[in-house]
């Protein structure tokens, strides 16, 4: 019942577009924040909340099978960053033909200080063996899911499992946590409390919660959850699975369809990409191609979003207000970006309007 009680009020905050499963996106203000405050970090979950039992079980193609439990995870040496985590669906609500999938506006992206373990070093632990070629993590949880047609070997009843090429997972340097803490605390149920992954620089549905099993295979995994969802289905040619965050500009300060007094207004925002850092941020306030350059801020730390102000003699009138962000790798916003059935990975450059008054 307490616990009930407890994840009411952690829900309170956000803005909630599915009671259940619940989804909720983070309050516009959470955008301005270098860290978002745990409770107005955006919720994405496929099922109910999960009763996990404490325990991470690791095998499959490895040498020494384990089961850990928190102490085990909080006995290892422990990393801690801050990391962006974006749903592949945000900003799925602006795709026109409108797909189906939760209607998520442009708020399912928040960046968390994360701590916990390396998974490079539990893999290490468990010694995968020389055939594994990828590892897959399984939540907790599990639930219905409709799907057209049913698959023949689950029915409706699926469990969030997803995977991970055995050379990403075990690397050091992907940096990819068993995370224990978020800003500080224990984790939160709906972020994937006792334990979760989170994979620094990939949309969000990589980054499992309630983790309950890790295990290495010698052929890829096929899951509904890796083949099914979150795959960019393009109408003309080959499928590819969502993987890496795309860059993407937001403003957060004039808000759209604001009003505000003519003079110097410091428009700012934040900026992002799985593919950064991101290099440079430009700003329209007319139509066409007339863009000028934003201060961009140098990223603190290498996985989370970039803060950047431009700064606007406002004069009298309704302005159009574009941001537009490239990275390190050349990747820019596209004006309007390749549809796809599901709306995954829609980073088109958002226009809003600002009214300006006065002299
Ligand atoms: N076990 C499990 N892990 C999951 C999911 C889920 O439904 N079940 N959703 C994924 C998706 S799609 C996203 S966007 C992120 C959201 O993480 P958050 O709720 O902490 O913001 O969790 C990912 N991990
Ligand atoms: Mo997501």
């Amino acid at each position: 019942m307490t616990v009930e009680i407890d994840v009411q009020q952690a829900r309170e905050q956000l803005v909630m577009i599915n009671p259940q499963p619940f989804n909720a996106e983070a309050p516009p203000r959470a955008l301005g924040a270098e860290i978002t405050p745990t409770r107005e970090h955006y919720v994405r979950s496929n099922f109910a909340l999960p009763v996990h039992d404490g325990t991470l079980s690791v095998g499959g193609a490895v040498d020494r099978p384990l089961s850990l439990t928190l102490a085990d995870l909080r006995a290892l040496p422990a990393v801690e960053h801050a990391v962006t985590l974006e749903c592949a669906g945000n900003g799925r609500l602006d795709t026109r033909p409108l797909p189906t999938g939760e209607p998520w506006g442009g708020y399912a992206v928040s960046t968390a200080v994360w701590r916990g373990a390396r998974l490079s070093d539990v893999l290490a632990a468990a010694a995968p063996r020389p055939d594994g070629v990828e590892v897959c993590f399984t939540g907790a949880d599990s639930g219905s899911y409709h799907l057209t047609p049913v698959l023949p070997e689950t029915g409706d009843h699926l469990t969030f499992v997803r995977s991970l090429s055995l050379a990403h997972a075990a690397d050091p340097a992907s940096e990819i946590l068993v995370a224990y803490d978020m800003n500080g605390e224990p984790l939160e149920p709906d972020h994937g409390s006792p334990f979760r992954l989170v994979v620094p620089r990939w949309f969000a549905v990589a980054s499992v919660k309630w983790l309950r099993s890790i295990e290495v295979l010698t052929r890829p995994f096929t899951g509904e959850f890796q083949t099914g969802h979150y795959v960019y289905e393009w109408p003309d040619r080959p499928h590819e699975p969502v993987t890496y965050m795309r860059v993407r500009a937001r403003v957060t300060d004039p808000a759209p369809a604001s009003t505000i007094p003519a003079g110097t207004c410091t428009v700012r925002g934040k900026a992002w990409s799985g593919t950064g850092p991101v290099t440079a941020v430009e700003v329209s306030l007319a139509g066409a191609g007339e863009w000028q350059a934003a201060e961009l801020d140098p990223p603190r730390g290498p996985y989370e979003w970039q803060s950047w102000t431009f700064t606007w003699d406002a004069t009298p009138g309704r302005h159009s207000l574009r941001a537009r962000a490239t990275d390190a790798a050349g990747n820019v916003q596209p004006d309007v970006p390749p549809w796809n059935r599901l709306g995954y990975g829609n980073n088109a450059v958002e226009v809003q309007y600002v009214d300006v008054v006065g002299q």
